[in-house]
């Protein structure tokens, strides 16, 4: 079968975490920082390391046949790539934000004004969509700095913590995209048995990371209680104690819940309750 071709940021915020999804499903590559591209010795695949702007075309014109990307690169680029898996790392959004002192407090006031930003496409899809007359202005670095210096009334830019917007005197008055890394492909290779597998490791891996595997210890009579806070993959699996009237509970619990659930299960009686990672999730 023809080996595979992915393409991975090089450098970067995207850069370690993609690194780290492909070495948690199983693949085993060299990650030299000098190289560009890097072949996978278990499993017919190539790794392209790029500039993350360069990504989507890539795939799209089907020199990689899988991209990790933020949401917000392909958006910008505007290229028809299919989005085969969101990967839960690099979340930020794309927001508009103006000095702290400005008169600008809705999207309605930026008419006739000038935003600056890395992101022109989406922007000014954004404000033909609100019908806004506004001129962008593209620049390609610390867009942040942009108001301080009469470049612009207003920016339009990545914001994650908030802390670069705050450090710079601005605030954020409207929010147009959330993004995220996802896996991209080419539009009708859906069905490449290859990729579907590797598909199936990333869920697996993304799966587990969702997930807490718990063991716990409860008095017989305390079961169901416990039961009923636990659903498992299935059912929790019990096992009988040395100590006569108590068991052992095995399940998983998913991590957005996982404090709420722990003292429900503490209040229901359990005892000794030990967490671990879990590595892997084949359904
Ligand atoms: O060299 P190359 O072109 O590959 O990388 P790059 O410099 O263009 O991108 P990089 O590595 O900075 O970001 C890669 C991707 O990470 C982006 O395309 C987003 O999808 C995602 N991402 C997630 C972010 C952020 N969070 C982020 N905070 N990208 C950029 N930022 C910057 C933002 O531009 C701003 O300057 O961080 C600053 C804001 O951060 P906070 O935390 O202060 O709000
Ligand atoms: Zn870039």
């Amino acid at each position: 079968m023809k080996t595979l071709k992915i393409a991975i940021q090089k450098s970067g915020r995207l850069n370690e975490k993609s690194v780290e999804l492909l070495k948690n499903c199983g693949l085993s590559f060299e990650n030299y920082k000098s190289s560009l591209i890097s072949s996978v010795s278990n499993f017919p695949l190539e790794i392209l390391f790029l500039r993350d702007d360069d990504i989507p075309e890539y795939v799209q014109d089907g020199i990689a046949d899988l991209g990790i990307v933020g949401e917000n690169v392909i958006s910008e680029t505007e290229v028809d790539v299919a989005h085969l898996q969101k990967l839960g790392f690099g979340k930020c959004t794309l927001k508009l934000a103006v000095q702290n002192n400005s008169d600008i407090e809705t999207i309605q006031d930026l008419e006739g004004k000038a935003i600056a930003t890395s992101y022109p496409v989406i922007l000014q899809k954004f404000l033909d969509k609100e019908n806004i007359k506004a001129e962008v202005r593209t620049i390609s670095g610390s867009v942040e700095i942009a108001p301080g210096l009469g470049l612009s009334d207003a920016i339009f830019d990545i914001v994650s913590t908030g802390g670069t917007l705050k450090s710079n005197g601005l605030k954020p008055f409207a929010e147009v995209l959330s993004s995220e890394a996802v896996l991209i492909g080419r539009k009708g290779d859906e069905d490449n048995l290859l990729i579907q597998e590797l598909i199936q490791r990333i869920q697996s891996v993304l799966r587990a990371k969702e997930t807490k595997y718990v063991v716990l210890n409860v008095e017989r009579k305390n079961i169901e209680t416990i039961i009923n806070l636990l659903p498992g993959v299935k059912s929790p699996t019990i096992v009988p104690l040395a100590e006569e009237n108590w068991v052992a509970v095995h399940t998983v619990i998913q991590e957005r819940d996982f404090w709420e659930k722990i003292n429900k299960l503490k209040a229901a009686g359990a005892q000794g309750i030990v967490v671990m990672p879990i590595e892997k999730i084949i359904l």
